[in-house]
């Protein structure tokens, strides 16, 4: 069987790659149980067919002439990616060296880019021909895929008959943190700003409020705050809807409304959102700590955590698209 391995198992591992790494992308943005879910299984069944081709691609591996090490730093980073996604998985949310199995999944995905993209010019011969679309070919892939389908479910299963964190994850993926147990996360490279709560103030479409007012406007909100670095956590947070704290006719008049922190960090929201986003002073009835965005920071229910502002300074109404921004945060 694997004696048949070649030029179409290299494809159809290419392929699987791409999709495994723009479904990833599609799981990260996923907020939402029905997208999350439609986007966290198929990159699922693609990382799964990913391990059910090892067999086939050893076979061409032993039969290359020359290994590289770039090749080989290649395979490295695939096989890190994959175990690490595994982990994510079946054991769950934790830190290894200040890693999580996600940060490590992303990491040696994102690095292996270059590398793939190297590893492709020198296998450029390999490209796909039109009998691979002949009906024969088609049918043993769909056969291949479906293969694949079965798998997960059965892997799905198992994670269930076990009942470990595989069956606890939420359609995000995400492993339960409790809600005192948050910890302070930043999306790449941001860091806790030294601020002085009682002098803050954040400025609101032109007017400014101080943290003691937001709280006095507040009222207990439940939100689940869902970090794509692999945890989520459901907390009462103490917090006022953008809606109550814009002027509504300009709030009517805009198109999205830009969130900012003290540090530069920020992202930008359809205005018509303005009565499901919060500004947050304090969680489970306690102050924010510096690290969890202390004095202010927002609260977006049903958005992954890199939307969650932390140490909001400036509350902007503005006439560009939402859309008009890079999809995920770049500090
Ligand atoms: N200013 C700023 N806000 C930020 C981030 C950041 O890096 N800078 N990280 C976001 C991410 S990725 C998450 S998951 C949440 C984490 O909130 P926490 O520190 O309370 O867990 O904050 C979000 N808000
Ligand atoms: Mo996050």
């Amino acid at each position: 069987m694997f004696r048949r391995a070649g030029r179409r198992t290299n494809l159809a591992l290419l392929a699987l790659l791409v999709g495994a790494f723009g479904t990833g992308w599609l799981a990260f943005a996923a907020g939402t149980p029905v997208p999350a879910t439609l986007a966290t299984v198929a990159h699922g069944v693609l990382g799964l067919g990913l391990v059910v081709l090892i067999p086939w691609k050893s076979v061409v591996v032993r039969r290359a002439p020359a290994i590289t090490m770039a090749s080989c730093t290649l395979l490295g980073l695939i096989l890190i990616c994959l175990g690490a996604g595994f982990v994510e998985v079946f054991v769950g949310y934790g830190l290894v060296w200040g890693l999580s199995p996600i940060q490590v999944h992303v990491g040696t995905a994102l690095v292996a880019v270059p590398v793939l993209v190297g590893h492709l010019m020198r296998h450029r011969r390999q490209g796909p021909r039109r009998t691979d679309l002949s009906r024969r070919r088609l049918l043993q892939t769909g056969i291949f895929a479906a293969g694949i389908g079965v798998g997960y479910a059965v892997l799905e299963g198992v994670g269930a008959l076990l009942g470990g964190a595989a069956a606890r994850r939420i359609a995000t993926g995400s492993h339960r943190l409790g809600a005192a147990e948050i910890p302070a996360t930043t999306w790449l490279f941001d860091r806790i700003p030294t601020l002085d709560a009682g002098g803050h103030r954040v400025d609101l479409a032109g007017s400014e409020l101080s943290a003691a007012e937001l709280t006095a406007r507040s009222r207990p909100v439940a939100a689940r705050l869902d970090c794509t670095s692999g945890w989520y956590a459901e907390a009462i947070w103490t917090a006022v809807p953008l809606a109550e704290l814009l002027p509504t006719d300009r709030l009517q008049a805009a198109v999205s409304i830009e969130v900012i922190s003290v540090t530069g960090y920020r992202r930008r929201f359809p205005a018509a959102e303005a009565g499901v986003l919060f500004l947050a002073t304090a969680v489970q009835g306690r102050s924010l700590s510096p690290g969890t965005g202390a004095p202010v920071r927002l609260v977006a229910p049903y958005r992954r955590g890199f939307w969650w502002v932390k140490w909001v300074s400036e509350v902007r109404l503005s006439g560009r698209p939402a859309w008009a921004q890079s999809p995920f945060p770049l500090q």
